[in-house]
């Protein structure tokens, strides 16, 4: 252990609660204004020290402390991590680390500096952090090394609070300057740092934490150090996860598998080598998809462009399968297999840690130490080499893949020269596209239409100057379950490349700027098939034109559903939700609800209030939004009157919000502490277990593990919206029995009295059967006296509707499609690859039920977009 600087102090003099030196306008010499330099500096050219001061930097805020704390547990120090963003937007980080040491500061040669609460240097000095050896461990995860004073510099207020020694100090600062001085508040057995900021609006212009992008760094983070408990709070939106994982990166790789037919257990290998400290971990895993997906991490950060740990990884896999497929015979016909070819299929993560990491550039995309290269090949090399030995089958299954892998390469390179020369020949376009007059890709667009007699309508309807059609006859292949060979053989495929005329992908002259459109729209039914198509093409363009999508470039059309008209009234309508809106409006207009009360077996009633206008709105909102919950909720297998009666009862008259399922026998948690005592009691009970999560995904397959107990855990936000319900029904006097509330029928044949009657303006009262019968009876007196008429498909539509609702740029309302996990924040979210691939592979798999879980909670990852 090494000497860190800081000074005992007489163990019976407290820290000094003085204001420190630095405050401005107080003993303002030399070198407190040299620290104020340094929060200045960095207040001036933020982005010399972030990045930039766009959501990439808002972010790097939280980041830098959390690699602190990160850092605290590569040390050994700390084992949990909770971030959580407040209602306010501020952000807290709080660890069980060491804590920052908060004695005077011992630096001689600086005297104002030396003697200042450590703690204060570590806040105001840049890279402070950085003189502290962090002795026990060998690598500093430290993702950006600039410091938490940066962070504190860039916040308009932040406020830490340091457990150590016995004893709980605060101090708080604003813009890097501190405004509370070290103060010691009280005792304490535990140790820690908890800190609270707030970035500053005076240099952010957005400030809000985005969700998405916490979580999926959170949960790598988790990934990458196992059994690090790291949780995440968003009290913006009532947001609980917590990541923590015994064996992370096989974790890692069932997560990036999900949805995929693997052909293995995924399989681990790890090195490490006292004497440099270099260490290496690698998770592999092949599936029988036809896409690579390596990620590669060195002291927690993600390399985007590899590096020398990624070419290790790479050489070593195509080392030890060339010779264990040539010991096996199992190449025939002088057939030459490259690392692409093996890597068919691969998911596979390498992470290292090394003590003096050598990145390129400020991003860090690539890592460029070159012991680490032969350091993990070798590590491959021989524990690869092991494990093809040990497990004949599946290094079978693994060397039939490379192979299929490298003969469909040479096909594919066949089929690329064939569709060149036919397709791309110049001025060689497709018969069946009718293009536009303009050769200005700028204002040309490309409809990709689906059917024949819904091209031939979108041709007579469209403007031929700038718009082209694309008529395509049923389905195009599914690109994910194809060689590139079969793809680029497949008719409606080549017809698509050459309407582009961007080339051929994968060949060397393929180029998205010289795509003809400036816009591709897809324009299909809205129905289930159209939907289907949508996707395939979708896929097409996300796996083999992804720079189309990148460009944005790609759009999806927004052909109506239904049109509505009611006396001079006529309205194209898009979906459903739309629909029943209208309805309820209209249906509002002319009625109100009454509410009766009967005694006994009375048949009049004793009392009767009435609902309209607004208050009516919010009664059909809140109905509609019970009626959504208890769809969610049973396709989770819940039963609705069960979970609202009995399961709220018990737990104290509010509904949980989680659910799991352990060996068949399903329990409710109000909150994570309460989940969290359950899964200890459990892993005291069981020894190894695992929490799978049960909202999208399916448990990963452990049937090939040793006996790991899965606990399936379900949230249920349907709860808040319940309970939103029920606050309002109970603050206008309606019970949530009502809700299930049917009417009986009498032994006179007649039914018993109804409580909730609709009254209209004109016509008869309309006697429902219950609460939950109050919207769709209020939609249904709206649709009287109206017509509604249903496009089956674009074909049904004539050429000037489908002007007016689809082509006219002034009218219509295209989505742009983009990569994303989530739809809304789409301009600023970082575009995420891999969270991408899985969403291509879920929807695109061969997996029916993690499909269908995925699609109901995502739907599309389009934007809306008035374009
Ligand atoms: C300086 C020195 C030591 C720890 C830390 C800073 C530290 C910083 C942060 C930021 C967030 N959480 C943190 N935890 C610790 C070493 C302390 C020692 O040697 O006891």
């Amino acid at each position: 252990m090494s000497e860190t600087p800081v000074k005992e102090p007489p163990s019976n003099e407290p820290p000094s609660d003085e204001p420190p030196n630095g405050r401005p306008g107080k003993d303002y010499d030399a070198d407190s204004i040299r620290v104020l330099e340094g929060m200045d500096a960095v207040r001036k050219r933020p982005s010399m020290y972030i990045g930039d001061t766009q959501l990439h930097g808002l972010h790097h805020l939280i980041w830098e402390v959390v690699d602190n704390s990160v850092d605290e547990s590569l040390a050994g120090f700390c084992n949990s991590i909770l971030v959580k963003i407040n209602a306010d937007g501020s952000c807290m980080v709080r660890d069980n680390g060491r804590g920052i040491p908060v004695k005077p500061y011992k630096m001689p040669d600086n005297p104002k500096i030396d003697g200042k609460p450590t703690l204060e240097v570590v806040l105001t000095i840049l890279h402070a952090g950085g003189k502290f050896d962090r002795d026990s461990y060998a690598v500093s995860g430290g993702l950006h090394g600039v410091g938490v004073s940066v962070v504190n510099a860039l916040s308009e207020r932040l406020d830490v609070e340091v457990t150590r020694d016995g004893s709980l100090y605060t101090m708080g600062f604003s813009r890097g300057v501190a405004i509370r001085g070290l103060k010691r508040v009280g005792e304490s057995n535990e140790r820690g740092t908890r800190i609270e900021f707030k970035p500053d609006p005076q240099i952010f212009e957005d400030t809000k934490f985005r969700t998405e992008i916490l979580v999926t760094r959170l949960r790598e983070l988790a990934y990458l150090n196992e059994g690090l408990r790291i949780q995440f709070i968003d009290e913006r939106v009532n947001k609980h996860e917590e990541f923590h994982y015994e064996d992370g990166l096989k974790a890692f790789i069932h997560y990036m598998n999900e949805g995929k037919d693997t052909l293995h257990p995924v399989r681990t290998l790890q090195a490490t080598d006292e004497e440099t400290g270099l260490e290496c971990r690698v998770a592999f895993q092949w599936n029988d998809s036809y896409n690579e997906n390596l990620l590669a991490f060195a002291n927690n950060i993600k390399n985007r462009d590899g590096g020398t740990h990624l070419t290790g990884l790479q050489a070593g896999l195509t080392r030890t399968l060339n010779a264990y497929a040539k010991k096996s015979n199992a190449v025939k016909g002088g057939l030459a297999l490259r690392g692409e070819d093996w890597r068919e299929g691969l998911t596979a993560i390498v992470s290292v840690k090394v003590r003096e990491p050598d990145f390129q550039g400020q991003t860090k995309d690539r890592l460029m130490n070159s012991d680490v290269e032969s350091f993990v090949q070798q590590t491959v090399n021989s524990q690869l080499a092991n494990w093809l030995e040990e497990n004949p089958s599946e290094a079978k299954k693994v060397i039939t893949k490379g192979i299929q892998a490298a003969v469909a390469r040479e096909a594919a390179r066949k089929a690329r020269e064939a569709t060149r020369k036919t397709a791309l020949s110049s001025g060689n376009l497709p018969g069946k596209l009718w293009d536009c007059h303009s050769k200005n890709p700028e204002e040309s667009e490309l409809f990709l239409v689906e059917g024949d007699s819904a091209g031939g309508s979108a041709k007579q309807g469209r403007v031929a100057k700038t718009q082209a059609i694309l008529p395509l006859k049923g389905k195009i292949l599914n690109v994910e379950k194809a060689r590139m060979d079969k793809i680029l053989s497949h008719e409606e495929i080549k017809t698509i490349i050459a309407a582009l005329g961007c080339g051929v992908p994968g060949h060397e002259d393929f180029d998205v700027t010289k795509c003809r459109y400036g816009k591709i729209i897809i324009m299909t039914d809205a129905d289930v098939d159209g939907s289907h198509i949508r996707t395939l093409l979708l896929t097409f363009f996300f796996r083999h034109m992804r720079e189309l999508i990148n460009a944005g470039r790609i759009f999806v059309a927004q052909p109506p559903l239904y049109l509505l008209k009611r006396g001079k009234q006529a309205e194209f309508i898009l979906n459903d939700i739309i629909m029943d809106r209208m309805l309820a409006e209209w249906g509002l207009n002319e009625t109100r609800v009454a509410i009766r009360t009967f005694e006994g077996n009375a048949t009049t009633p004793s009392k009767e209030t009435f609902i309209d206008g607004a208050d009516l709105l919010q009664l059909c909102q809140m109905v509609d939004r019970v009626t959504r919950a208890r769809h969610g909720l049973s396709r989770r297998g819940i039963d609705f009157h069960t979970f609202i009666i009995k399961t709220r009862a018990e737990n104290g008259g509010t509904l949980p919000w989680i659910r799991t399922i352990l060996d068949g026998e399903e329990r409710y948690f109000p909150d994570d502490d309460a989940f969290n005592d359950f899964r200890k009691q459990c892993k005291e009970k069981f020894g190894k277990i695992e929490v799978a999560d049960g909202g999208v995904s399916l448990p990963a397959q452990h049937a090939s593990e040793e006996e790991t107990k899965v606990i399936v855990r379900y949230e249920l936000p349907e709860s808040d919206e319940i309970e939103e319900a029920i606050a309002w029904f109970e603050k206008h006097g309606i019970s949530i029995e009502d809700y299930f509330m049917r009417r009986e029928e009498l032994v006179t044949g007649e039914l018993t009295p109804a409580k909730y009657v609709l009254i209209p303006n004109t016509g008869e009262p309309v006697e429902l059967n219950g609460l939950a019968h109050v919207a769709e009876g209020i939609r249904s007196l709206g649709q009287r006296g109206a017509t509604v008429k249903r496009f089956k498909g674009l074909g049904e539509m004539n050429p000037e509707e489908l002007w007016e609702t689809t082509l006219d740029p002034s009218k219509r309302k295209l989505l742009q499609v983009v990569i994303s996990e989530e739809a809304e924040d789409i301009e600023q979210v970082e575009v995420d690859g891999r969270a991408a691939d899985r969403i291509f592979s879920i929807l695109m798999g061969n997996d029916v039920e993690v499909r269908r879980g995925f699609i109901e909670t995502n739907a599309i990852h389009v934007r809306d977009l008035d374009v």
